[in-house]
């Protein structure tokens, strides 16, 4: 590379990236493959439009490439291509779950979401994010004393707040949801149902987590979590009467955005390849051990496990404990000097601020992508007691 200066930085990346233990749970390492495609000619051109109808001529490899990664997409959650479409433009997450709202639900509409604090995402109708300025948001959460899903109360929350759209889906909720009870609760309110996997998109990929294509209408994904591809999201969405796949096409393309990244598109279908394995199969459940073996060692050592528990790739600690430990800033920071990169998180029902909340989440696939197992866990989490205990 003749730009020393980025040239620099990448390789101070690359360094930095090989000297942490990385637990930050969104994150995790594409192959060499994914960055063959990533980096390639592909971002050369533009081709607005879809495979087999574009605004621009010299499209015939980009059709192929977008075809091809549609069909891995819908092969690797086993769809039928006669039931479900998939759109693998979005940019990345949030974009593609703005652009679901857009193409379903008229502006001033209701958008049921879980609260931030509790584990949803800005992009679930929260009121900083535009999702939550075109739309409103019915809000919903976890209990107070489980802190885990109340689906009565979930259920009693969607009929009051009659929304347009229910999205299941979380970045920091640790435990299976129920899709089906999901389902039950959208046609009690007469909402479509859309759930947002994108945390979980490897987990379901690689048969340890419920896939939620029996239950929902639309899916949205990215593709850079457990899924371990290149940062991008792909739009799932049941092709029938309602015709939500058309909808959804047409917002994508000419409404919201213009050519599609084909180096991206490109470097997913490498990831929905490599996904659809036995070795990503074991890589998945090998998460779920990791995690667990994680989080039974750092309970055993006296932290409080929000949810008591997961059955995911991620978990939170209350780090704050009500005033008898340290902030989640403060331990994020005391544990970056350690080298273990994590991101302080809101707990259930904090009484602290985003930027400074009460706890902590960690997340196990980007070390689990690196080889480590739960013996390795065992130690990172007396590291982690060790750190924030001085
Ligand atoms: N930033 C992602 C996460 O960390 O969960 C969500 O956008």
């Amino acid at each position: 590379m003749k730009d020393t200066q980025i040239k620099k930085l990448i390789e101070a990346e690359k360094k930095r990236q090989k000297n942490v233990i990385n637990l930050i749970a969104s994150e995790n390492y594409v192959s060499k493959d994914v960055l063959e495609a990533l980096g390639s000619i592909l971002t050369d051109k533009y081709g607005e439009g879809y495979p087999g109808r574009r605004y621009y001529r010299g499209t015939k490899v980009v059709d192929d490439v977008e075809s091809l990664a549609q069909k891995r997409a819908l092969e690797l959650f086993e769809l039928d291509p006669q039931k479900w479409s998939v759109n693998v433009q979005p940019l990345s997450g949030s974009p593609a779950n703005f652009a679901v709202y857009s193409a379903l639900v008229p502006v001033g509409g209701k958008i049921m979401g879980m609260t931030l604090s509790h584990g949803g995402h800005l992009t679930h109708g929260q009121s900083v994010s535009m999702t939550g300025r075109f739309w409103t948001q019915v809000p919903y959460g976890v209990s107070k004393g489980t802190e885990l899903l109340d689906y009565d109360e979930v259920k009693k929350i969607a009929v009051e707040g009659k929304p347009n759209i229910i999205v299941a889906g979380f970045t920091a909720y640790a435990h299976i949801v129920d899709f089906k009870k999901f389902r039950e609760i959208a046609d009690a309110s007469n909402a479509l149902l859309m759930v947002d996997m994108s945390h979980f998109a490897g987990l379901v990929a690689g048969k340890v987590y419920p896939s939620p294509f029996l239950y929902a209408d639309i899916v949205t994904t990215t593709t850079h979590k457990t899924l371990r591809g290149p940062r991008s999201a792909m739009i799932f969405s049941r092709i029938d009467e309602r015709e939500l796949n058309k909808k959804i096409d047409k917002i994508i393309i000419p409404g919201l955005q213009g050519g599609p990244h084909f180096n991206q598109i490109a470097g997913v279908a490498v990831a929905l390849k490599e996904a659809n394995t036995p070795a990503f199969r074991k890589y998945a459940s090998q998460i779920i051990k990791n995690t667990k073996a994680l989080s039974d060692e750092l309970a055993k050592l006296g932290w409080r496990v929000v949810e008591g528990g997961t059955e995911t790739h991620l978990l939170r600690i209350d780090t704050w404990r009500d005033g008898k430990g340290i902030g989640g800033r403060e331990a994020a920071d005391k544990l970056e000097k350690a080298g273990i990169i994590v991101n302080e998180n809101t707990i259930p029902f904090d009484t602290r601020k985003p930027m400074d909340p009460s706890g902590l989440r960690l997340g196990t696939a980007p070390e689990t992508t690196r080889g480590l197992k739960e013996k390795d866990f065992k130690k990172i989490a007396q590291k982690i007691d060790t750190v924030l205990r001085t």
